[in-house]
């Protein structure tokens, strides 16, 4: 089988985010050998042209994977739904996320946690999904990495929701989380989702148009170490596959 690399693309503006940049773009994939350089360079582009400003620091990682460090996993099942309001979309997400695994007041605090953030965060927060606590420390987040379709153009030739599908079905192939609410932090775009149950609810109107904060909640079991949680988010290796 050919090698396959990871390429990663992270940007900022007013430096890097490691200094107080803020946080503009981050993408990746995995690709052969012969796609890196190009892969690189359409990274690059997207944060030198992205709706929420230009990036002056880009930092770009390539790394080998071996074969036998992929996880192979399925895609969600993907549902649209129709609102005609905000509120109406996070009623119809907590009435979706809540369940055996899910309390409605754990959704309801994700909710007011990502309403209540005064700026966009790189990585998700972690949420007890009983008792809504959040379990994640400090202003990170949890960052997912290491993953991408293995026949991305089939997912369709929209790139939010292609790689937010790749996204959530690794999120959701985590042994511990058992649901996602996420919402956009780009101010064009208003479409969200909530994922559970191996499936992946997109939502119309998740937030105001016009607004740069979004973020991304994942609902851990109370019972999970989320120290090899955050592990396998963050570093496993994980190619989704069409079903
Ligand atoms: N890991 C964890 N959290 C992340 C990651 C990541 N790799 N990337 C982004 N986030 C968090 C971070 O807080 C961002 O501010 C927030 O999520 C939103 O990220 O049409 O485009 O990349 O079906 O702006 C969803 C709907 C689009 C797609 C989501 O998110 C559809 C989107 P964005
Ligand atoms: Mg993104
Ligand atoms: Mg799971
Ligand atoms: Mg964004």
């Amino acid at each position: 089988m050919a090698e396959l690399y990871s390429v990663r693309m992270r940007a900022a503006q007013g430096g890097p985010h490691e200094k107080g940049g803020h946080h503009i773009s981050g993408a990746e994939r995995i690709v052969k050998l012969e796609e890196v350089g190009a892969i690189a360079q359409s990274l690059a582009d997207r944060a030198l042209h992205h709706s929420k400003g230009r990036a002056d620091f880009i930092n770009i990682t390539v790394d080998l994977i071996p074969p036998e460090k992929i996880t192979y996993i399925d895609c969600l099942k993907v549902e649209e739904h129709k609102t005609s309001s905000i509120s109406e979309s996070h009623q119809l997400a907590t009435e979706l996320l809540q369940g055996p695994h899910i309390s409605e007041a754990a959704v309801l605090k994700a909710i007011s946690l990502l309403k209540s953030l005064d700026k966009s965060m790189r990585g998700a927060m972690l949420v007890d999904a009983i008792t809504g606590e959040r379990l994640d420390t400090g202003d990170r987040g949890v960052r997912v990495s290491h993953m991408d379709s293995f026949d991305s153009y089939a997912l369709g030739d929209n790139e939010h929701m292609r790689e937010a599908l790749v996204l959530a079905s690794k999120v959701q192939s985590a042994d511990g989380i058992v649901g996602e609410l996420c919402w956009s932090d780009d101010p064009d775009y208003t479409v969200g989702y909530v994922a559970c149950n191996g499936v992946y609810h997109r939502l119309p109107n998740m937030k105001e148009f016009g607004s740069d904060i979004g973020g991304r909640v994942f609902f851990v079991r109370s019972d999970i170490d989320s120290e090899s949680v955050i592990e396998y988010l963050e570093r496993t290796p994980v190619l989704v596959q069409r079903r």
